[in-house]
C-alpha cells in the first residue's frame, strides 16, 4: 500500500548485495537462508523503490571464475540493471574472507600478501567501474593486530597509505571517475583495526599523495561500537568535505558489530543523523550496510529492506517537522542555538589586531561582576527542548 513513506529511486537508497544476501552465518551457527541470486536482488530491490546496489568483487563474480564466466555474469547482471534502471554507485573488494588475508591485506607483514591484495583490488576496481561505480569503499577489516609484538604500526600505516596511493595512481592512469572512501571500524574481526574511527581516517587521508581523491564511508554501527556519536563523526566528515558515502544500520554500544536494520536501535541517534544528512545538502547515496535478523526467512529479508528505507523517510519527515514546530523554535531560541553561527571574533580570527581588540572589549565587560554572573547563571532550557524532541519522535506532536 502506497503512503508518504514509500521509497522511490530519487531518495537514493542503495543496498550491498551482501546485506539482503546475508545467509545468517554467525560464529556459532551455520547459514539459515539460501544464497540470493544477485539478479533477483536487483529486481526485488527495484520493486521496493531502491536506487541501486553495491557489491564486493566476490559477491558478483565468485572467486576463481574464469574470464568467460566473468563475462557471462557481468552480462546477465547488467541486463538486470538495464531492465530495472538500478544503478551501481559503489563497489568494493573482499579483502577479508580468504585465509590468505588472515594477517592483513594492505598491511600484512608478508609483501606477497600485500601485492596480491593490491592486484585483487585493481581487478575489482575495473569491475566496479565497468558497472558504473563512482565511489570505491575500502573497509580494512583484516588490517589490524592481536599481537602487538608482531607488527610495527607506523610501518603498517606507511604500507596502508602506499596501497591507497597505488589505487589512486591506477585510477588516474586509467582516467576513471572514481573516488575512494575509507570505512573505519574499531575491532572485529581483528582485535584492533587500523583507522578505527572517522577521526583517525580523516587524519590519515591528509598524509596521502592525492587526498582529494579519498574520503570516508562512516558506518553507524562502527562509531557506535567505539562509544562515539555517529552523528558527530558524520558531521566532522561533512565539515571536512569528506563524506563520500555512508553505511546506515543500527547498533547498541558495547556489543559485537550488529549491523541491524536502520533505526531498530538508537532511534534518536538515527534521527539526528538523518536530520544532519537532509539539512546538509549531502547528495550521496543512503547506503544500507545491514542484514536481516537470523530469525528471518526469505520474505523477512524484504521486510528488512523495506523497513530500512521507510524508517529513513519517516525520520526525514520528523526532521522537517522539527524545523517547522513553533514550540521547538522557541526552545531553540531559549538555548541560544543560533548563536553558534555567529563569529566569535567579529571581523575574523585571522587578524591579530581584531583578536586583541576583542580581548580588550571582553576585559572591560568582564570587569563588571554582574556581567559574568548573568552568563554563569542563565539557563538554556534544554530539558524542555529535549523532551519536545522525544515527543516528536514518539509521535505525540
Ligand atoms: C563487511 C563489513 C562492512 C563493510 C563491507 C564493505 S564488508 O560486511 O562488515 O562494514 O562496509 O567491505
Ligand atoms: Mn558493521
Ligand atoms: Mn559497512
Amino acid at each position: 500500500m502506497a503512503d508518504t513513506f514509500e521509497p522511490r529511486p530519487e531518495h537514493h537508497f542503495t543496498f550491498g548485495l551482501w546485506t539482503v544476501g546475508n545467509p545468517g552465518i554467525d560464529p556459532f551457527g551455520v547459514a539459515v537462508r539460501e544464497p540470493l541470486d544477485p539478479v533477483e536482488t536487483v529486481h526485488r530491490l527495484a520493486d521496493l523503490g531502491a536506487y541501486g546496489v553495491s557489491f564486493h568483487d566476490d559477491d558478483l563474480v565468485p572467486a576463481g571464475s574464469s574470464p568467460t564466466e566473468r563475462e557471462a555474469i557481468v552480462k546477465r547482471f547488467r541486463a538486470a540493471l538495464d531492465a530495472t534502471g538500478m544503478k551501481v554507485p559503489m563497489a568494493t573488494t573482499n579483502l577479508f574472507r580468504h585465509p590468505v588475508f588472515k594477517e592483513g591485506a594492505f598491511t600484512a607483514n608478508d609483501p606477497a600478501v600485500r601485492r596480491y591484495a593490491l592486484a585483487k583490488t585493481l581487478d575489482a576496481i575495473d569491475l566496479g567501474v565497468e558497472l558504473g561505480a563512482e565511489v570505491y569503499v575500502m573497509w580494512g577489516g583484516r588490517e589490524g593486530v592481536e599481537v602487538d609484538a608482531a607488527k610495527d604500526p607506523r610501518a603498517a600505516l606507511d604500507r596502508y597509505a602506499e596501497a591507497v596511493n597505488a589505487c589512486c595512481a591506477y585510477v588516474r592512469e586509467r582516467g576513471y571517475r572514481l573516488r575512494f572512501a575509507l570505512e573505519p571500524k574499531p575491532n572485529e574481526p581483528r582485535g584492533d583495526i587500523f583507522l578505527p574511527t572517522v577521526g583517525h581516517a580523516l587524519g590519515f587521508i591528509e598524509r596521502l599523495e592525492w587526498p582529494d581523491m579519498v574520503g570516508v564511508n562512516p558506518e553507524f554501527a562502527h562509531e557506535t561500537m567505539s562509544g562515539l556519536s555517529f552523528h558527530l563523526g558524520v558531521a566532522q566528515a561533512l565539515w571536512a568535505g569528506k563524506l563520500f558515502h555512508i553505511d546506515l544500520n543500527a547498533q547498541r554500544p558495547g556489543k559485537f558489530d550488529q549491523d541491524f536494520r536502520f533505526g531498530s536501535e538508537g532511534i534518536r541517534d538515527a534521527f539526528y543523523l538523518v536530520k544532519l544528512l537532509e539539512e546538509s545538502g549531502y547528495t550521496g547515496m543512503r547506503h544500507f550496510d545491514a542484514h536481516p535478523y537470523r530469525t528471518e526467512d526469505a520474505s523477512g529479508v524484504w521486510d528488512f529492506a523495506r523497513g530500512c528505507m521507510r524508517t529513513y523517510l519517516i525520520l526525514a519527515d520528523k526532521a522537517r517537522r522539527f524545523a517547522a514546530d513553533p514550540e521547538i523554535a522557541e526552545a531553540l531560541a531559549a538555548a541560544s542555538a543560533a548563536g553558534i553561527h555567529e563569529e566569535t571574533v567579529p571581523g575574523g580570527a585571522t587578524s591579530g589586531a581584531a583578536v586583541s581588540a576583542l580581548r580588550d572589549r571582553v576585559r572591560a565587560e568582564a570587569a563588571d561582576p554582574a556581567w559574568l554572573h548573568a552568563l554563569a547563571t542563565r539557563g538554556y532550557g534544554m530539558e524542555r527542548l529535549d523532551q519536545l524532541v522525544n515527543e516528536l519522535l514518539l509521535g505525540v506532536r
